[in-house]
């Protein structure tokens, strides 16, 4: 079964539920936001409009409301900022070093993914990992800047040439997942795709053990 961009809502691994509720969050707000500005955008365009009969010369002004409107909206943002903030920290390093249980090596180049796993099995555009497990990704590329995505886990991060950089997911569905690189790299960027293959441990050992 393929996962990816048409089911949006497919949760494959441990933090996509988080990223979603905070999207949705953020949609929601942003949503709150544009339809009340945009209902009294048009409220004061049709009262005030020209020929109306309205006071258009004493002004009441309201610190009470300038604060209200103000510290409101910047709270909420400040949260969403916030929960933003940490979430991207989950992302970026596992819960703890002991808790890591697979390490894999990736190495993007023009054009393709080259995927290394810890007893030196080699794959290129396609991952096999165990259900359930911390798995972390150690990456560099070759040559130009990439960018490691696999939208039904929820991560994307860059990978760049001369440093490392790392992610972490734990898989929490079985089953086979897009895999794009998400930064435009030349020529071939479009086809630099592969997939990721979820297994069941024990099956995965399996594979592992295969030449
Ligand atoms: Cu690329």
């Amino acid at each position: 079964m393929m996962e990816g961009f048409g089911s949006f809502l497919g949760e494959a691994s441990s933090l996509s539920r988080h990223f979603d509720t905070l999207f949705l969050a953020l949609f929601i707000l942003c949503s709150l936001v544009t339809i009340i500005i945009t209902f009294l955008i048009i409220f004061f365009a049709v009262k005030y409009r020209r020929g109306a009969k309205v006071n258009r010369f004493t002004v009441r002004k309201s610190t009470a409301i300038e604060f209200v409107w103000t510290l409101i909206p910047f709270g909420l943002f400040l949260a969403i900022f916030v929960w933003a903030a940490y979430f991207y920290t989950e992302l970026l390093f596992p819960p703890d070093d002991e808790m890591v249980d697979l390490d894999i090596a990736v190495v993007g180049k023009q054009w393709m993914w080259k995927l290394q796993h810890p007893n030196g099995k080699r794959e290129i555009n396609k991952l096999h990992v165990p259900l359930g497990k911390n798995i972390r990704l150690t990456m560099v590329s070759q040559d130009v800047i990439h960018s490691f995505f696999i939208p039904a886990f929820r991560i994307k991060h860059d990978v760049l040439p001369g440093r490392y950089s790392t992610i972490w997911f734990r898989p929490i569905k079985l089953g086979e997942y897009h895999l794009f690189c998400a930064e435009y790299c030349g020529t071939d960027h479009s086809r630099m795709r592969g997939k990721v293959v979820v297994m069941e441990p024990s099956d995965y050992a399996q594979w592992l053990q295969q030449k």
